[in-house]
C-alpha cells in the first residue's frame, strides 16, 4: 500500500512538475549567483599556470561533469571491423569524394554499428574536416542520391515521412540548408557526419543501442553516475575519430566536433572528454550545453532531465530545480575545451537556449585561455545580432531562430581556417 502511494504522489508530483513549469524570460528575475571560478580548485586553491589548470583543476572539474552530469562510459569498447560500404572520388557530379564506412562493436554476443558519411574536397590532400551528428539520418544533409538510408529508430516526423520509426527514401536531402557540404567543401574542409540514433536510439529506454554492452549480470540501465545518452553519443563521436586517425585522406589533428542543439551539448561534451579534437563548435546548445545553468533562464535543469530523462546521468537530477547547489556551472564545461578554439553561437529568437546565458558561459570560460595566452571573449558585454566575435573563443548571436544556418557555417568556416592554420 505505501508502495503504491509512493509511486502514485511521484507521478502526480513529477506530472505537476511538468505542467506547471513556466519557462523565465525575464532578465530582471534572473537570480543573483556567484559564479564558480574556473580557475580555484574545488578546495579554494588558486591556480596560477597552465601546469597546476592540467594537473589539478581540469582533472577535477572533468571527473565532476562525469560522474555527475553526463555520466562515466563503464569499460572500453575498440572498433571491431571497419567496412567502407561504399566510395566515389567523383561523387555528386564530380564535385566530390565520398565514402560511406561503417564501424562495427562487438561484446557478449552484441553488435552495434553506425556509418560515418564522409564528403572530401578533391584537391586538398589531406583535410581537416567538420564531424557532427545529423537529427535525421546521413541522407537528409544533401540531396546525393547514393547515400545510404539508415535503419535505426528514428522520431516520427509526418513532414519528412516519418512513419512507425522509419527512416525513408521521402526525407532525402530535407536537412540540407543545415549543412553547408558546398562552402565546406569549397573551403578545403570535409564532413563527416552520423545518425545519432544508430548510437543510441534518442527515447528514455537503456536497453538498446550501446548502454547494454557494458551491463552486468540483469542489469537493465546504467548506474546513477553511469553515462546517459549524451555521454552515449558523445563516445560515438570519440569511435568516429578513432577510425579518422586511420584513414589518410583526413587530417586527424584537425577535426572541428559541431553539433547542434542536444548535438550541440553533446559536441561540447565529446570535446570536453576527448583531447584529439581540435576545436568544437556549439550551435544553440542551451541549457545541459553551452548556458549557465544557475541563470534558470529559458530551460532549467529540472525540466530538461524531466522531459529528457535520458539524456544526463541520474546524479544529475539531484540539482531538478535546485540549480543554487551545483558547485559548478557550464562555463567550467567549456573551459575543458581550453586551450582548443571554442565556438558558442546562439540565435535570438531562441530564448528557451538562453542565447545571453550561453554568451556569458563563453565569458566566463575564458580566464582559463588567458591561462594559456589565449585570448577569450573580452567583454561581458553582449555583442549586436550578426556581429561575431571570432578569438580563440568565438561567440555570435544571429538573427533567426533555433537552426543552423548558412550564416551560422560561414562563421564557423572562417573562424576554423584561421584558428587552424
Ligand atoms: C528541445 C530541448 C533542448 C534542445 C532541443 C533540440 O526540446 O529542450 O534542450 O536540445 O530540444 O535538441 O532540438
Amino acid at each position: 500500500m505505501k508502495v503504491i502511494i509512493i509511486i502514485v504522489a511521484a507521478l502526480l508530483f513529477g506530472q505537476n512538475v511538468f505542467a506547471q513549469f513556466q519557462p523565465n524570460y525575464d532578465e530582471s528575475k534572473v537570480p543573483v549567483f556567484t559564479v564558480p571560478d574556473p580557475l580555484k580548485t574545488f578546495k579554494g586553491k588558486k591556480v596560477r599556470n597552465p601546469k597546476q589548470w592540467v594537473k589539478k583543476a581540469r582533472p577535477e572539474l572533468l571527473e565532476y561533469f562525469t560522474k555527475n552530469v553526463y555520466g562515466e562510459v563503464p569499460g572500453e569498447l575498440k572498433i571491431a571491423s571497419v567496412d567502407i560500404l561504399e566510395q566515389n572520388d567523383n561523387a555528386c557530379n564530380g564535385k566530390t569524394k565520398r565514402k560511406q564506412v561503417e564501424l562495427t562493436f562487438e561484446k557478449d554476443g552484441q553488435t552495434l554499428r553506425f556509418v560515418i558519411l564522409l564528403y572530401l574536397p578533391k584537391n586538398v590532400e589531406k583535410a581537416p574536416v567538420f564531424l557532427g551528428y545529423n537529427f535525421y539520418g546521413n541522407h537528409t544533409v544533401s540531396e546525393d542520391v547514393d547515400v545510404i538510408i539508415s535503419e535505426a529508430w528514428a522520431r516520427d516526423n509526418e513532414s519528412f515521412g516519418i512513419i512507425n520509426n522509419q527512416l525513408t527514401e521521402q526525407s532525402r536531402g530535407v536537412q540540407t540548408d543545415q549543412w553547408a557540404v558546398g562552402q565546406i567543401l569549397d573551403a578545403g574542409f570535409g564532413l563527416a557526419t552520423i545518425y545519432y540514433c544508430e548510437i543510441d536510439a534518442d527515447k528514455d529506454d537503456f536497453t538498446d543501442g550501446i548502454h547494454p554492452f557494458f551491463y552486468v549480470d540483469d542489469q537493465d540501465r546504467p548506474a546513477a553516475s553511469e553515462w546517459g545518452s549524451i555521454a552515449a553519443w558523445a563516445w560515438g563521436l570519440s569511435r568516429a575519430m578513432d577510425y579518422l586517425e586511420t584513414d589518410s585522406d583526413i587530417d586527424a589533428s584537425k577535426v572541428v566536433v559541431f553539433g547542434h542543439s542536444r548535438l550541440g551539448k553533446t559536441a561540447i561534451w565529446a570535446g570536453a572528454a576527448d583531447q584529439r579534437f581540435a576545436a568544437v563548435i556549439s550551435n544553440n546548445s542551451g541549457c545541459g550545453g553551452a548556458a549557465l545553468s544557475k541563470r534558470k533562464f529559458g530551460e532549467t535543469v529540472g525540466r530538461i532531465n524531466t522531459s529528457f530523462p535520458h539524456w544526463f546521468c541520474r546524479n544529475f537530477r539531484e540539482f531538478n530545480f535546485n540549480e543554487e547547489a551545483l558547485p559548478v556551472d557550464q562555463h567550467e564545461l567549456l573551459a575543458l575545451i581550453a586551450p582548443r578554439p571554442l565556438y558558442v553561437a546562439s540565435a535570438e529568437e531562441d530564448r528557451w537556449a538562453d542565447p545571453r546565458g550561453e554568451f556569458l558561459s563563453a565569458f566566463y570560460a575564458s580566464p582559463v585561455y588567458k591561462l594559456f595566452g589565449k585570448k577569450g571573449i573580452p567583454t561581458s558585454e553582449m555583442p549586436d545580432v550578426n556581429q561575431p566575435i571570432q578569438n580563440t573563443v568565438a561567440y555570435h548571436i544571429r538573427t533567426g531562430g533555433h537552426d543552423v544556418t548558412a550564416y551560422d557555417w560561414q562563421q564557423y568556416i572562417k573562424w576554423a581556417k584561421e584558428q587552424l592554420k
